[in-house]
């Protein structure tokens, strides 16, 4: 079998989606996602200039060597653009894998290690009356775990959580929003979510909080302690992970348990992390670090730490990464949560899936491969549409961690 073709294909079906289809000379093809969001032009050139010329005419089952290959071979290596390519392209290779052994993705990764994957919804509000309700909601859609996220009092919009509700992606099209943001205000806010969350709710419901990289590890150190009376599933994103040590002062001083890695890219961003165990769960996913190949290695070296998995599932990452994530969170021994968004309709109908999301739970599907296929005509009519990110100011002006 050889690798005839290299589609990269860019629609917009509410937000963008990068798209590779690897066609074979035996009709079979595989889809990969290769969305980074803001950024999704450079890796379709990368995609297209650079890493299709190479692969024409190469043996398709030959994943680990085409791995490599782009990863050693580009000698620039790692960085979110190199890595969302290689990680569509390896999504897609994989797919082709499971067509002709013809089985599910789980089933080549070893088979299933449990019956279902409980995934954890988003729940956001600007008052904490608002957060309540919409935890409310979540908990009466079957959600046992669920992300809690709440504006700061005398903050227009924070995290993208706006007084006018209007979307992000709506006011995003020219140019980034810019947003306000204050650390003491938010610390002293947070603490008082929780301890409203846990009188309504109890203590039956998984509930986490993302801090989105905004704090110190001395600040990350003193909210998680004061977030400990209400038991958190996590802390996500507390500090910025440049600086991997920095977690030993967070970890020292709380037990509230500590996720990272969603942007990171490969095992070597993670390393430390997880050989020092000052996390606790792990949030790299297919399309950012590396496809099936790169995230079986992150979540096999995690095991040996205790760190669990946690793949990061938010609806920038496409319905193929998700059905992606799904095959392995079915397989991977060290299974923590799956992070689940939910899409919109356009984006269902762009991307036809086996896999399925009720109430709390998602499951890959038995579909031969990984079960996501894309539509062609129906991309056609959702166009790229450049969108950005908010950025993030501290209230003098500073630019600061969105
Ligand atoms: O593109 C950025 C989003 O994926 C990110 O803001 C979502 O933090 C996020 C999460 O935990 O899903
Ligand atoms: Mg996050």
């Amino acid at each position: 079998m050889k690798i005839k073709e290299i589609r990269v294909i860019v629609a917009s079906p509410g937000r963008n989606f990068v798209t590779v289809k690897i066609i074979t000379d035996e009709g079979l093809y595989g889809i990969g996602d290769a969305t980074v969001n803001g950024r999704e032009k450079a890796v379709v050139a990368y995609l297209e200039d650079h890493v299709a010329p190479c692969l024409i005419g190469r043996d398709p089952m030959q994943i680990e060597d085409i791995w490599q290959y782009l990863y050693r071979g580009a000698y620039w290596r790692r960085g979110p653009i190199t890595m969302a390519a290689i990680s569509g392209v390896d999504m897609a290779l994989w797919d082709i894998k499971a067509k002709a052994a013809n089985m599910p993705l789980y089933q080549l990764l070893g088979g299933a290690s449990r019956g279902r994957i409980m995934c954890y919804a988003h729940a956001q509000g600007r008052t904490i009356a608002e957060v309540v309700e919409a935890v409310q909601e979540k908990r009466e859609q079957g959600f046992a775990a669920i992300r809690a996220q709440a504006g700061v009092p005398g903050f227009e919009s924070i995290y993208g959580i706006r007084k006018d509700k209007k979307k992000l992606t709506t006011l995003a099209k020219a140019l980034p929003v810019e947003e306000v943001w204050s650390t003491s205000e938010y610390l002293r806010h947070i603490p008082k979510v929780f301890e409203k969350l846990r009188d309504v709710v109890g203590w039956n419901t998984h509930l986490l909080h993302d801090a989105h990289h905004r704090l110190t590890p001395i600040e990350a150190a003193r909210l998680g302690k004061e977030l400990e009376p209400f038991r958190l599933f996590w802390l996500e994103d507390a500090v910025p992970a440049e600086l991997p040590e920095g977690y030993r002062l967070v970890r020292q001083h709380t037990t509230t348990p500590i996720a990272l890695g969603e942007i990171f890219n490969t095992i070597w961003d993670a390393r430390q992390l997880i050989e020092e165990q000052l996390i606790d769960y792990i949030r790299t996913t297919s399309v950012h670090a590396g496809g099936v190949t790169g995230l079986r290695r992150i979540f096999d070296f995690a095991s040996i730490y205790h760190v669990r998995t946690a793949c990061h599932g938010p609806t920038d990452v496409s319905p193929v990464t998700m059905g992606t994530n799904l095959h392995i969170d079915l397989w991977v021994p060290n299974f923590g949560i799956q992070e689940y968004s939910g899409y919109r309709e356009a984006t269902h109908e762009m991307f036809p899936h086996a896999w399925s999301w009720k109430g709390g739970y998602l499951h890959p599907g038995e579909a031969i491969g990984h079960g996501v296929d894309i539509d062609e005509a129906v991309a056609e009519k959702y166009p790229y549409k450049r969108a950005y990110l908010p950025v993030n100011r501290l209230e003098d002006g500073t630019l600061w961690h969105w």
